[in-house]
């Protein structure tokens, strides 16, 4: 990778995934964009910035061709709650930015990571030690499109020889910036409101078991993959991750070890349950593993004194 382009840079991966490549491969060789401007302090003032419509072809194809562009990073989506709220908006936002940076990439020579998701999985999956190569009939529109992605990326690599590679996410937990309209945002939250003291007030069933991961594991996750010798990967989109899992009752009692008096109660969001029900409880990430070493360091004790200290830091 030399020159990068991050579109979706002011979300919850873009932001720190942007500042990270800047530190590893230059500040001057990574682009940060996002549909509104401006970004943040940090994101403007250390590298180059554009204002991209990743839903218009045109946009993209102007950045890559000015900043000589080899390798996408496609962090524009739509998360699952919000999508099933606004089904086509999900699908044109995540399938418009997806087909414009294949064929992008096609013309251009580029490299490209798309995120995908537990989402891509559905009721009929096996929950648990979800395999990686499956059952994949999601049940909401976010899933739709993951799995229609993943298919795609696939075939722009077997038909056109795109380097499209790509993880399915589970939940992302970070400190920096908030995810938005996700089923899994309950597992940032909580700390929030622990650091706050306030109540929190948990949108998902004690027993909801789901994958999640600690953000610098997933940085390190997609850095990783697009660093990862080409000819050792049998799979390319996409590849199951995960650091850890819990239910809202575990991360709950983790967090009140450090904070005795932090109270949760449950206040059910029956979209997001029925969303989280239709999700492994836990997948099987060897092929991960073995064909890239994909290896997080966060578990649920390390990051929860990781996210509690930022967080006094910073509220
Ligand atoms: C969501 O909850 O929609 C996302 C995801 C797991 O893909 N965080």
């Amino acid at each position: 990778m030399k020159n990068i382009l991050v579109l979706g840079a002011a979300g919850q991966i873009g932001s720190e995934l942007t500042m990270k490549l800047r530190e590893i491969y230059g500040n001057s060789s990574v682009v940060a964009s996002d549909i509104k401007l401006p970004l943040s302090e940090a994101l403007s003032q250390s590298g180059p910035v554009e204002k991209i419509d990743a839903t218009k072809a045109e946009e993209i194809a102007l950045v890559v061709k000015k900043y000589n562009i080899d390798t996408i990073f496609n962090l524009v989506a739509i998360l699952s709650a919000t999508a099933e709220k606004n089904p086509l908006l999900g699908w044109n936002i995540g399938m418009g930015a997806l087909l414009n940076c294949l064929e992008i990439a096609k013309e251009n020579h580029c490299a490209l990571f798309t995120p995908s998701s537990i989402g891509a999985f559905g009721l009929n999956t096996p929950m648990n030690g979800t395999p990686q190569d499956t059952i994949q009939r999601p049940n909401t529109i976010y899933g739709v499109t993951k799995v229609s992605g993943e298919l795609l990326s696939d075939y722009y690599f077997t038909r056109f020889g795109v380097d499209t590679r790509s993880v399915r996410f589970p939940g992302l937990i970070s400190n920096v910036t908030l995810p938005g309209g996700g089923t899994t945002d309950y597992a940032v939250e909580i700390y929030y409101a622990a650091v706050k003291g306030e109540t929190f007030y948990c949108p998902l069933n004690k027993n909801t078991q789901l994958d999640m991961m600690y953000m610098p594991d997933a940085l390190d996750c997609a850095i990783k993959l697009m660093e990862a010798d080409s000819s050792k990967l049998v799979h390319r989109n996409s590849f199951n991750v995960t650091a850890m899992h819990f239910t809202p009752e575990e991360i709950y009692n983790e967090i009140k070890k450090h904070i005795p008096s932090f109270k949760m109660e449950y206040r059910l969001d029956e979209m997001r349950q029925k969303i989280a029900d239709s999700w492994p409880n836990y997948m099987d990430d060897s092929c991960a593993r073995k064909e890239w070493g994909f290896s997080p360091k966060f578990d649920l004790s390390l990051m929860t004194i990781d996210m509690l200290e930022t967080l006094k830091s910073k509220i």
